[in-house]
């Protein structure tokens, strides 16, 4: 799928003040594209603010060194968005991740745009260039610039490919495809280096976060015949480690590294004594249901739930659950006789 990017080209080169929008908890494609589109249109002499629901998280502060993106409500407020010609909506087509933005975007007299890959999609009134086929929003952004004729500059290039390179797990999900590459390539030829990227995105763990890994992945557990892997952790764990909550982030998909697995989960115990469940599932399963049993829910493939305490009630009603919804493995047929 190509877009048409014409309109976009002709909107740009008819209008000055740009604000761009990207969905809550943004993740490095929301904000390297929204960081690489912002320093493109710069390039063109416009002039850009950028705000969000959601602050950056402390992790991708490093792709806004000077702290522009500004949170709504915070930094700035929902009339000062508001003043500005073009409204550029990155990396989501969906009211509920933009949250507190619908207000402003459906109030706003300024012209709407959306840069997306998502499939999932609303009316948000807005011109729409989206490819669901696309690995990252960063892609888009980066194919645009070359529409446009520009050679992004290092820094634009890092941003977009950071956008790129998280959205495709580095280039190993099954997103990640001839196209993803290419593009990356061309943004090495334009400066990145990519070592320096991936430093900043993943090697800068803390000392404590290190060592609550490895007391909770020394006590992971298989069963049915190790497709569930499952481990917890207990607030004794943050104290003796003097980690945080967020450090037990990528923790439930290392269980999925295990040869075998198709599910997992981790209870995490909380301040209250309730207990919260995130589970992952790369079978059929889907976890979604199994969290909706427990009034939680999320996707397939990705979900949570907030159980009552104490912790080892909890994950014998998990355990139960899991292995009612998976499906049985399959067994050796005897020979079917044919009737
Ligand atoms: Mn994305």
């Amino acid at each position: 799928m190509t877009i048409d990017w014409r309109p976009l080209q002709e909107l740009i080169a008819s209008h000055e003040r740009f604000v761009l929008t990207s969905h809550v908890r943004p993740d490095a494609d929301a904000i390297g594209s929204e960081m690489g589109m912002a320093l493109l249109l710069e390039s063109l002499g416009k002039t850009v603010r950028i705000a969000n629901p959601s602050a950056t998280p402390n992790h991708l502060k490093f792709l806004d060194p000077e702290g522009r993106i500004l949170k709504l409500g915070e930094g700035i407020k929902p009339a000062e968005v508001r003043e500005t010609e073009v409204h550029l909506i990155l990396d989501t087509s969906s009211w509920q991740q933009l949250a507190d933005f619908r207000k402003v975007l459906e109030s706003t007299p300024a012209r709407k745009i959306v840069i997306d890959h998502h499939v999932s999609s609303d009316d948000l009134g807005a011109v729409e260039f989206k490819d669901v086929t696309a690995s990252a929003t960063g892609v888009l952004v980066a194919e645009f610039a070359a529409f446009l004729g520009i050679t992004p500059t290092r820094d634009m290039a890092e941003k977009m490919y950071c956008a790129i390179a998280t959205d495709t797990g580095w280039f190993r999900f099954s997103n990640t495809d001839a196209r993803t590459l290419r593009t990356a390539a061309w943004l090495i030829d334009c400066g990145v280096e990519p070592n320096l990227l991936y430093q900043q995105l993943y090697e800068r763990s803390s000392l404590a976060r290190l060592k609550l890994h490895g007391i909770v992945l020394s006590r992971v557990a298989v069963t049915d015949d190790g497709r569930l892997a499952h481990t917890y952790v207990l607030q004794q764990d943050f104290k003796e480690t003097g980690s945080h909550p967020s450090d037990t982030e990528d923790l439930v998909n290392d269980c999925l590294t295990i040869e075998g697995t198709e599910c997992a989960f981790i209870i995490v115990e909380q301040m209250s004594g309730q207990v919260k469940i995130s589970f992952r599932s790369r079978s059929e399963l889907d976890v979604a249901a199994v969290a909706e049993q427990f009034g939680g829910g999320g996707h397939k493939k990705a979900s949570g739930a907030m159980l009552p305490g104490p912790l080892a009630t909890a994950q014998q009603r998990v355990l139960q659950a899991m292995l009612a919804a998976m499906t049985p493995q399959p067994v050796d047929a005897p020979p079917v006789e044919s009737e």
